[in-house]
């Protein structure tokens, strides 16, 4: 969503995470996604610093700028931090069987430690960058998606309205409908600048 939102051209290339082809593997020994190859070769493979990469410079809109608040570097830091802890654990129990935690607790964990302070900025702000959004808005939203369709019945019981009215605004935003079109498997397919 940053590389589009910032008009870059580039390829796509869908892989499947159960069976890592080698290219990735050569390309980024950690091999999470997403990773960038810039067109000197060198390789970007850490998701802030792709948005970092797409869009700090030049910053017209000031995506970037609005994300260097305090506020929204804590949000930042709970997202990739606790909040993805604990929604990994509940999503995922049976891969973290020797828990303390029961995986309702961390659901629960993950409300607080991200849900709720999400839940008051965009209370008194239609985005984390305010009136439009910001590098933060993109890098939390994807996980807040997640944490919602882990089980969607009691997502929509939780006191958390402004959290979904931004979720669902995203979800049905052109920027999000361009990312989220099916790719064949393992085959580049290219953006046109937006
Ligand atoms: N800190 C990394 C985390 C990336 C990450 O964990 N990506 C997940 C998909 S959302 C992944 O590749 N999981 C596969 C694996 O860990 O093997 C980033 O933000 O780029």
């Amino acid at each position: 969503m940053a590389l589009l939102q910032a008009g870059r051209a580039f390829e796509a290339v869908e892989v499947s995470l159960r069976d890592k082809p080698a290219s990735l593997l050569a390309l980024s020994p950690k091999a999470t996604v997403p990773v960038l190859q810039l067109p000197d070769g060198s390789v970007i493979e850490e998701s802030w610093d792709i948005i970092r990469w797409a869009l700090a410079a030049p910053d017209a809109l000031g995506w970037w700028a609005r994300a260097q608040s305090p506020a929204n570097l804590d949000l930042l830091q709970r997202n990739d931090g606790d909040f993805k802890r604990h929604l990994d654990r509940w999503k995922y129990p049976q891969r973290y069987p020797s828990g303390s935690l029961t995986p309702d607790a961390h659901r629960d964990r993950a409300m607080d430690v991200l849900l709720q302070p999400l839940e008051a900025r965009l209370q008194s702000a239609a985005f984390l960058g305010g009136a439009t959004p910001c590098a933060t808005d993109l890098a939390v939203m994807p996980f807040v998606r997640q944490f919602a369709s882990v089980d969607p019945g009691w997502f929509v019981t939780q006191n958390v309205p402004s959290v979904r009215a931004w979720l669902d605004g995203w979800l049905v935003s052109p920027l999000f409908a361009a990312c989220m079109c099916k790719l064949p498997a393992q085959e580049a397919i290219r953006f046109p600048s937006l």
